[in-house]
Parts: C-alpha cells; structure tokens; sequence
C-alpha cells in the first residue's frame, strides 16, 4: 500500500508540475499573437550539403551560421523550433537525417546526424511534415520509361531516434515542391504548369498508386517546382523555373493570396486565372531557377533558394504589390541553393 500511495503521490505531483507548467505558458501567452522574437531561415543545397540559417530578425543584421554535415548533396529542409532539431533529404545517402539541439553550435561545426532513415530513395528533394510523419517527394522515373511522366513520395515515421519507411504512393506525374495543408497535400506537377491535391493523403498507409484528387493549371506558370503556404493569411506561393536549360533569368514567383477559395473554385483539369495572381519575374529578380520557397506572412517577404543565378543564391522580397520586375531586398550567396524553411519562434 505503502509503495503505491507513493506512487499516487509522484503521479499527483507529475501532474501539478505539468499543470503549472502549462499555467505559465498560458501566461506567456496571455497576449494572443506574442510577436516572435527571432525569425530564421534554414537552407540546404546541393553544392556540399550542409546546412545553412539565417537569422533574418533584422533585415539590416542577418546572421549566418553553417554546420557541416557529412552529406554532399541536400534537400528538403525543415526546422521543428519545439526539439531544436533540423531535419533535411540527403541526396548523397538517400536518406533522411536530423539534427537536435542545433541552435546552440557555433557556425562551421561538424555535426553527427542524431535521427536517421534507412537509404530507401533514389532522387529525394522536397519533404513535408505532419506530426511525426514525413513525406519526401522523389523525382527518380519510376518505371524506367522517361517518356511516361511519374514520381514516387517516401512516408516515413520517426520514433524520436530514427525513420522508419512507413510506405510508398507512387503517382502519374513528376513530383517536386510538396507541402501540407491540413490532411490534405499539394503537389506541384513538374515539367508542367499545374498544381495537384491529394485529400487526407496520409490515409493512405500501404504501398499504392494513387491518383491525384484534383489537378488544375496555373497560368502564366511555365514550369512550377517549389511551393509554400502560409494559413495565417491563406497564401500559396509557388515557383517558376520556365526553361531549365536558362539558369539565370527567366524564373519567378506567383502570389495567390486567398488561395482555398481560389483553388476550389475551379474544377479538376481546369485553370486558375493569372489574374487572380500576382506574379514576380525579371531580370532585376535574379531569377533563373528558382526551386523552393519560403513565406513572412507577417512582414509579406517571400524567400527564394535560386539554384542556378550567379551559382546560387539565397533571395528575399518585400513590398510585392503588383508584382513585376522586382529588385531582392536580400541577396547571399548560396552555391546550388536547393530549398528554403522559415522559422518564427
Ligand atoms: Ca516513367
Ligand atoms: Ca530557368
Ligand atoms: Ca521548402
């Protein structure tokens, strides 16, 4: 009896613990939007697959820090501010890997991968995070056919020490940018102009084909890759490589604010006006191919990872309006730039 009354008494005081806890955070914040009081920018690339952020508070004082990973090759960035913990797709190791307690190293550490996933996949780029799930995005040619379009998504479950390959959705179109909205995922169509949707993707928990749920065209679009949406306003942004073979100035960005309304309204196969869009593109832009996004939804600056531009670049933009040939605010080099996250905390 004795044993478990004491055991009651650890598990009460568990509890008041907890609940005190959850008391002061609900006094942090008692004031409903608390401002953040850093914003960072995490990026991978190609070039030699480290990680690389930004800290983009202050415009006028970004700070970079760089930690070198043993990959050589990287995409699909992502940062969870709750575990200190940087999650990226090596494209040398075909693998995913993580990164804990990140924020505290100095820049030009070396660092170990802490949660890792077996080498599955065969040309990983974007991923998306839901819970503990990740979706990769592979745009390897599934079936050996180039001239038959596919692309293959990767689910995997962490388990807080590694990844563990959950099942595969392989569908009809070249996959790149991927992103959630709620249960439901988007997909840019590569090589193409159009936007996909999977609804309640993760549903689907064994090895599968899989149709998308709707598919529309995004005019003014030549060839889409990167994509992010931000719920706070409802905002899709999606990138414009145009030509691949143009590395340096024929790429953009399309803002479609309001973009559930926008989207539903047209039917599957259908078109979503480019005037119920702004679009972003120029020689002043430094655009050439332009693969993964990022969005302040708070400040209205859009990040870009510009692959080929100058070798890479790391770019932002603000006082967007009405779109056009628009100058960055920030420019920073980044060889073979390959995908963006921000991060407010
Ligand atoms: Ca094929
Ligand atoms: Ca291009
Ligand atoms: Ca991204």
């Amino acid at each position: 009896m004795k044993t478990l009354n004491s055991i009651k008494l650890l598990s009460l005081l568990m509890v008041i613990s907890i609940a005190s806890f959850s008391c002061s955070n609900d006094d942090d914040s008692g004031n409903q939007n608390p401002e953040p009081s850093m914003t960072r920018l995490f990026t991978s690339n190609n070039s030699n697959g480290n990680i690389t952020y930004y800290d983009v508070t202050d415009f006028s004082n970004i700070t970079t820090t760089t930690l070198l990973t043993t990959s050589t090759a990287a995409d699909g960035i992502f940062y969870d501010p709750n575990g200190d913990v940087v999650l990226q797709a090596s494209r040398s190791g075909l693998n995913l890997e993580a990164f804990t307690d990140i924020s505290a190293l100095t820049t030009n550490t070396a660092i170990t991968a802490n949660i890792i996933g077996s080498a599955d996949m065969q040309s990983p780029r974007e991923t998306a995070v839901s819970g503990n799930i990740v979706v990769v995005a592979d745009n390897a040619d599934v079936d050996g056919d180039t001239n038959t379009p596919d692309g293959r998504f990767y689910v995997y479950q962490s388990n807080g020490t590694q990844f563990t390959l959950r099942n595969t959705i392989t569908v009809d179109f070249k996959v790149w940018g991927i992103t959630f909205i709620g249960n439901d995922l988007y997909a840019v169509v590569d090589a193409d102009n159009e936007l996909a949707v999977f609804n309640n993707f993760l549903n689907n928990t064994s090895n599968t084909a899989l149709s998308a749920s709707k598919r529309v065209v995004v005019e003014g679009i030549v060839r889409t890759h990167g994509l992010t949406y931000d719920s706070s306003n409802g905002t899709m942004i999606m990138t414009d490589i145009g030509d691949a073979a143009n590395t340096q100035d024929d790429g953009g960005f399309h803002v479609i604010s309001n973009f559930i309304a926008k989207f539903s309204a047209v039917s599957n196969g259908g078109t979503l006006a480019v005037g119920q869009q702004v679009r972003v593109a120029g020689s002043n832009t430094l655009m050439g191919n332009p693969v993964d996004v990022a969005y302040d939804a708070s400040t209205g600056t859009v990040f870009i990872a510009e692959a080929g531009n100058g070798g890479g670049r790391i770019l932002a933009f603000n006082n967007i309006g009405t779109g056009g040939n628009l100058s960055p605010v920030v420019n920073n080099s980044l060889a073979a730039a390959s995908s963006v996250y921000l991060s407010k905390e």
